[in-house]
């Protein structure tokens, strides 16, 4: 039997080793790598069909130039070499006039890997002097929180939590969103762990939790100052630890002060009581960890809403404990070097940077130095997934843009486009994966050629290089020349490198990052920050804008009244992972006609029926769904997962009326702080 390894390219934490079998030039089954520790021989609801995607009917398989109206979808076939012939032809021009900060390229996360992500994104735009773009619609908020209080983004390892007495999950949904951590959380509850679930909403995760904390969106400092509140008033904080590690751990104390668990209620709409309770199960329980996502941070106010949660852990001193501590990534453990991924050391500096968040703005005039010219999209699909979707398509429609889209499908976004490029899905491309969720390197082979004429990211990235006139060798080396030179770069100065080369990647599939196996983050003490300690009071947080130390702010004054009184959070799908896959007709089947989940109290105020239908609509736009009425939301919220695809579903989706506002740090993406009116019909 010919099975090839590989992993899921998807953006998730947990980057499951696959085996694909091939007969005869075809991918006939795709499975889960049954030996791997972590993936554990099963893969989720969303990539067990994986196969369906890979010959899925709607693939592009030619390149595309448009000839009709943008967006009319009126498209003639041209060859490879017209349509890079076409791009390159263009840019030189927009360079020569403009320069290239006028060409900007847009690409995220629609694959994780080394090359056909992070190398493709930076090499050829560094060298072209393409305007940069500030990657912020996911994480960006929490990793420069956790950055600047720790000095290092270092979570513990997930088996850690067989050790943990409480655990706190907060704005986190892995039964959805990184499901292998469960089969985990189960064994230690059997162990006896206590599960708190921190969420506005009941999820998935929340139906095995022991404690349900269902909380304002957007509320979480001031829950989290309360609890800290109790910890100092009852004696559960560990002023020892904090006198050894931290500084400003009295200024927070007294920060703390003024978030009694009666003046937290009325913010957060959790009783008093309920506070203090948790506060108390967290505070005596000898192994205490809170681990968080994403989600809690897509706020206004998000970056100080992680700043305070991830109080808890440092007062009650659970950092540098097995078993304890903050639980947010991975990533931080290896950093691939930088100037081996992108070279930038030898290419014109970046003539300015674009807000991801912001792309509807930009491309509608908000730029200082001239406008867009160009705009280079792959691993990508903004009109669904980036926010305030119809002002990205209203500067998609401009005449003057000439736009370019590398895509397996004719999404949202490819269908706006001048020239769309048929991309290769896993299958089909070489690369290497570092989770965000487990301490194994992933190296995916090439399991089939690629289908028709689809190409890689890094084979597109080559041959515009070359229609470019560029002759740097970076620029045109193969997948695993280019694979190897980052990890040989990033091994001469990282330990978890030791003994990884291409070679033993390319045999073993899964190669494990170094790790001494006594090791807990920070147990040493030792804390890379500018101090040493751990910064409560943080001088670099204070450089960024927002209090030196964490705060509760009120998202009230920030959100404009007329979008409406209503909440809307849309985080993720169950079976899709944002827009990726949302076009598995059996993934749709599953999910379920587009809904939004209304508390029956807000339901009967406005006579919407379960199963009927609901306008929501503010400044931004108007959507239409189906109602799921339901206790699992508290009243004044909405929940509407992201990921459907316009074109799919009637023209628009969830991201014609999200927020593209900025956080408080970051730049972060605030989906979860939009506003909107509900009605039936
Ligand atoms: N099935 C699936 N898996 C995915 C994805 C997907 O789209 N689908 N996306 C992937 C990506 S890109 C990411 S970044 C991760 C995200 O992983 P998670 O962060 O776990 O997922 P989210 O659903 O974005 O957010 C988690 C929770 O935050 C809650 N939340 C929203 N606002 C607040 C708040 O103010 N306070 C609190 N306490 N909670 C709040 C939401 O209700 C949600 O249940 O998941 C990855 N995995
Ligand atoms: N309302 C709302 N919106 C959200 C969020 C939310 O919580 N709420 N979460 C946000 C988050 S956390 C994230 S990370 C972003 C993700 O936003 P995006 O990165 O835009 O993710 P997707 O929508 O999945 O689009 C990825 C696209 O890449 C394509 N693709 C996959 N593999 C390849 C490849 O090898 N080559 C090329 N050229 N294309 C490929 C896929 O077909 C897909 O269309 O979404 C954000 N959007
Ligand atoms: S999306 Fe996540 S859980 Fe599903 S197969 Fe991929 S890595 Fe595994
Ligand atoms: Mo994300």
């Amino acid at each position: 039997m010919n099975m090839i390894r590989g992993c899921c390219p998807h953006d998730c934490p947990d980057t499951c080793a696959t085996l694909t079998e091939v007969v005869d030039g075809r991918a006939v089954r795709f499975v889960a790598d049954p030996d791997h520790e972590f993936t554990q021989g099963w893969l989720c609801a969303k990539v067990r069909p994986y196969l369906d995607r890979v010959y899925h009917p709607e693939r592009l398989t030619q390149p595309l130039r448009r000839v009709g109206e943008k967006g009319s979808g009126e498209w003639a076939p041209v060859s490879w070499d017209e349509a890079i012939g076409e791009i390159t032809d263009r840019w030189k021009g927009i360079i020569a006039e403009s320069g290239g900060g006028a060409i900007l390229p847009y690409s995220y996360s629609g694959t994780l890997g080394l090359v056909q992500n992070i190398v493709t994104a930076t090499r050829l735009f560094n060298r072209m002097g393409a305007c940069g773009l500030d990657r912020t619609i996911c994480d960006a908020a929490a990793n420069a929180a956790v950055r600047a209080t720790f000095g290092a983004n270092w979570a513990p390892d997930l088996r850690d939590v067989l050790q943990t007495d409480v655990i706190i999950l907060w704005g986190n949904n892995p039964a959805s969103t990184g499901p292998h951590f469960m089969p985990i959380l189960r064994d230690a509850q059997r162990n006896g762990t206590k599960v708190v679930v921190i969420d506005p909403r009941r999820t998935l995760t929340s139906r095995g939790a022991d404690v349900m904390v269902q909380l304002r969106p957007g509320t979480d400092a001031a829950f989290a100052l309360a609890m800290v509140n109790v910890l100092f008033a009852e004696g559960l904080a560990d002023i020892e630890f904090l006198e050894r590690n931290t500084i400003g751990w009295e200024a927070l104390r007294e920060r703390a002060a003024g978030y009694t668990p009666e003046i937290a209620e009325g913010i957060t709409g959790v009783a008093a009581e309920e506070i203090v309770a948790v506060a108390r199960l967290f505070g005596r329980a000898k192994r205490g960890m809170v681990k968080f996502a994403d989600g809690v941070q897509r706020h206004l106010t998000g970056g100080q809403s992680v700043r305070a949660l991830m109080m808890l852990p440092v007062v009650t001193g659970q950092v540098g404990k097995r078993g304890g501590g903050l639980y947010y990534s991975m990533s931080g453990h290896l950093g691939w070097d930088s100037g081996a991924i992108g070279h930038a050391g030898e290419c014109p500096p970046t003539p300015r940077v674009v807000n991801m968040n912001r792309l509807g703005a930009a491309l509608t005039g908000e730029v200082s130095g001239g406008p867009i010219r160009s705009l280079y999209v792959f691993n990508a699909n903004p009109v669904g997934s980036t926010p305030n979707a119809r002002k990205i398509v209203e500067g998609l429609k401009r005449e003057d843009l000439f736009t370019v889209v590398h895509e397996l499908f004719m999404t949202d976004t490819a269908q706006y486009a001048d020239i769309v490029l048929p991309a290769t899905t896993q299958l089909e491309q070489v690369d290497l994966h570092k989770p965000y969720g487990h301490r194994n390197l992933q190296y995916n082979h090439q399991a089939i050629e690629p289908l028709a004429g689809a190409k890689s990211n890094w084979e597109v990235s080559r041959l515009l290089a070359a229609g470019m006139g560029y002759g740097e060798p970076w620029l045109h080396a193969s997948v695993e020349e280019v694979i190897d030179e980052v990890l040989t770069v990033t091994r001469e100065k990282s330990p978890r490198l030791a003994g990884v080369t291409l070679e033993r990647l390319q045999a073993e599939g899964t190669v494990p990052m170094v790790f001494d196996p006594e090791w807990v983050p920070f147990a040493d003490g030792v804390f890379p920050t500018p101090s040493g300690k751990i910064e409560i009071e943080s001088a670099a947080m204070a450089a960024m804008g927002v209090d030196a130390l964490p705060d509760y702010v009120s998202v009230e004054g920030l959100v404009d009244p007329e979008d409406g009184p209503f909440v809307l959070v849309s985080g993720a799908a169950h079976h899709f992972t944002s827009s990726s896959l949302a076009n598995l007709p059996k993934l749709e089947r599953k999910e379920g006609t587009p809904f939004v989940e209304v508390n029956p109290a807000d339901a009967a105020a406005k006579g919407i029926v379960d199963g009927g239908s609901v306008r929501l609509w503010n400044r931004r736009g108007a959507v239409t769904l189906r109602a799921v009425v339901t206790e699992d939301v508290a009243a004044g919220t909405v929940v509407s997962p992201k990921g459907r695809w316009a074109n799919r579903s009637g023209g628009e989706n969830i991201n014609w009326l999200t927020s593209d506002a900025l956080a408080d740090i970051a730049g972060q993406s605030t989906f979860h702080s939009t506003r909107v009116n509900i009605a039936a019909g």
